[in-house]
């Protein structure tokens, strides 16, 4: 049989199951990536499982998010991780060698490997044609030890492109287009494949952007095919041993097809709150524009900078409009340097920030009140900024540029001529030295934990039905910025579960964290796609440690409903959606959970005396891991008989 490209990574990887979408299936993974954020806690699940080195292929531990060291917290988050990695045999990244994904595609990623990393912008390796899956910290802790990734098996949809980008239009507009096409859940169990003849003219820088923001589709993965683009980039990054062709076979199926002519795209930007606000950036001319963020693990490769660098020649940005610039990796930086383009950067007046997350993850960078940011990220949820009544847009490098060059948003077709997009050096600087390799035998290194690692919490187990009580009602579309936010205080409480959930939904209910603690159970109720945005599994482990036992809504994004399992959270789907108006903040509610079957249909009966049916997509195994209090407990109760 004729096969996809994802087929074909997924039937090389199959440990179980068939491949029929929507089935569950489990893979072998090759590579793992965890990020300073999320991998405290990774690593901490990794230890509780006794396993005395990693069994993939390749595990990389990168500190890009948390890089402030302001007190204690991050720089003894630090030490942690590297200790953990020297002795058990992962590759370390320091603070300020880059963000995970750009630097995982320079130096590590491979065509027709499967990573898993606990950040949900892990796809962007799918630039390079990995099988590239964001997960929570848990999932990738057990991937590290050998065990397999589980999935439920995706639709893959072709997205077949023709024709290539024209003018201003770049690689950021291509995705902008999808997200406004299918919103930020219409890529759920899906897997976006790229083909056709338009793919040829993308690099792999620019294949990455593409399937980095995937991610905000909400789908399983996207990637590209590994053809002479992605042979001619990793010869380039001196890897090019690394290079496997991988494409369709003629006549190959798909689940369904997208079809884009890149001619046909323009400027375009995504409003606020969502990615998926999608207008053109001439409809938004004459916006004044009071900061611009270039950078993230979306567009901060060589050639994005480098576009940006050419515009800002002999140039200087409004001074009323703060710009920040985060190159994404040493190797980036050093190469904007070797070809005499970090001095245009220094010359516009622009500000140079770390190689690292960054504003992005609200560690500085925070805009005026009230101000117009524009940022060549991939989120722009509320408050994400840091600055409550912020607007952030999301563009392109090349519109972001032409923002702080005018101090406002302009029309594209008052641009001019639009430059050629920079092709990377010959020679590529190495930044090999930079990473810690870890010894052949780290029996003898010692983890070394400060204060802010606090041990883990053991969850009990599931033995009778729950009563609770309906913490919070909550609407369409929750992100785990909305449930456990991002920002420099609140995110370096990562290793501390205890503080860190002072601040679950802080920004939308002051007072929830003490009626949750104040209640023995608690149970959460929201509308559609409920915990969609990151892998971040605190906003799950969180609410967990609060009492809460289950959430209740119209639908879930697909790593935080893994997340909720991992961490004893039963997640349960209203079969008639009207039946959201019943609930109410304070009611009394029982769950019913020692009859609730995998994929079977149960009632919760509320304190009004309505009784509201919910059905769960959990299989037997899903729910065995709720029922016994979550996937460590599970794993152990395994292990011990
Ligand atoms: C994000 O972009 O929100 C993050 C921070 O990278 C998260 C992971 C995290 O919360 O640490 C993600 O996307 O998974
Ligand atoms: Fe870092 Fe932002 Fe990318 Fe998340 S989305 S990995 S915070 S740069």
């Amino acid at each position: 049989m004729p096969q996809n490209v994802t087929q074909k990574i997924i039937s090389g990887h199959l440990v179980s199951g068939i491949m029929s979408a929507g089935s569950e299936i489990e893979l072998r993974i090759d590579q793992t990536l965890t990020q300073d954020a999320t991998g405290t806690m990774a690593c901490l699940q990794f230890e509780a499982l006794g396993v005395d080195r990693v069994k993939t292929d390749l595990s990389v531990s990168y500190v890009d998010h948390n890089t402030l060291q302001m007190g204690f917290r991050n720089p003894d988050d630090h030490r942690y991780l590297k200790t953990v990695a020297e002795k058990y045999g992962i590759v370390f990244s320091p603070a300020g060698t880059g963000i995970c994904h750009q630097l995982h595609l320079e130096n590590f990623g491979k065509p027709g490997a499967t990573l898993v990393g606990s950040d949900s912008h892990t796809p962007t390796a799918g630039g390079l044609g990995s099988l590239a899956m964001g997960a929570g910290g848990l999932s990738v802790a057990l991937a590290m030890a050998g065990e397999p990734y589980t999935i439920s098996m995706p639709q893959v949809v072709r997205v077949y492109l023709e024709g290539e980008l024209t003018g201003w239009a770049s690689a950021k507009d291509v995705i902008l287009h999808l997200l406004g096409m299918l919103t930020v859940k219409g890529g759920v169990g899906k897997v976006f494949e790229f083909a056709g003849p338009g793919v040829a003219s993308l690099s792999v820088p620019e294949r990455a952007v593409i399937t980095n923001m995937g991610a905000e589709l909400g789908a399983t993965t996207s990637l590209f095919p590994s053809d002479e683009n992605t042979r001619e980039f990793l010869t380039r990054m001196g890897r090019p041993q690394d290079w496997t062709e991988l494409v369709a076979d003629e006549g190959a199926e798909y689940d369904e097809e997208i079809r884009i002519t890149l001619n046909d795209l323009e400027p375009l930007a995504a409003k606020p709150h969502m990615p998926d606000q999608v207008v053109t950036v001439a409809s938004l001319a004459g916006t004044k524009v009071n900061q611009v963020a270039i950078g993230s693990c979306t567009n901060s490769s060589y050639a994005d900078l480098a576009s940006v660098a050419n515009l800002f020649a002999g140039k200087h940005v409004k001074f009323e409009t703060d710009t920040l610039v985060s190159p994404g990796s040493k190797q980036v930086l050093k190469m904007l340097a070797s070809e005499g383009l970090l001095e245009n950067i220094i010359d516009s007046g622009a500000r140079l920030l770390e190689c690292s997350c960054g504003p992005c993850i609200g560690m500085g960078g925070s805009p005026v009140s009230e101000g117009v940011s524009v940022r060549t990220f991939n989120r722009n949820f509320e408050g994400r900024s840091g600055t409550k009544d912020a607007q952030v847009y999301l563009v392109s490098p090349l519109t972001a540029a032409m923002a702080a060059l005018h101090g406002e948003f302009t029309d594209p077709a008052s641009w001019g001529d639009a430059p050629q997009i920079p092709e990377l050096p010959q020679t590529i600087p190495s930044i090999r030295n930079q990473f810690i390799f870890p010894p052949e035998d780290g029996s003898k290194v010692e983890v070394l934990r400060g204060p802010n690692i606090v041990p883990l919490e053991q969850f009990a187990a599931v033995d009778a039905d729950i009563d609770a009580n309906v913490l919070i009602v909550a609407g369409d579309n929750i992100t785990t910025d909305h449930i456990m936010p991002a920002g420099a205080v609140i995110t370096a409480l990562r290793s501390n579960v205890p503080a860190i959930s002072e601040h679950v939904f802080e920004r939308m209910d002051a007072s929830f964290a003490s009626r949750a603690k104040n209640t023995a159970n608690g149970v959460i109720v929201a509308g559609e796609n409920y915990g969609q945005g990151s892998s971040r599994e605190h906003a799950a482990l969180a609410p967990r440690h609060l009492g809460v036992r289950a959430v209740v809504a119209k639908s879930f994004a697909r790593i935080h409903r893994a997340n909720l399992v991992n961490f004893g959270i039963l997640p349960l789907i209203l079969v008639d959606k009207e039946a959201y108006a019943e609930f109410m903040q304070e009611q009394k509610i029982t769950v019913p959970a020692l009859a609730i079957a995998a994929g079977e249909p149960v009632e919760l009966i509320l304190s009004s005396g309505k009784r509201v049916t919910v059905i769960n997509d959990l299989t037997q195994k899903e729910l065995d891991i709720i029922r016994a209090g979550g996937l460590l407990n599970y794993v152990r109760f395994s292990k011990s008989r």
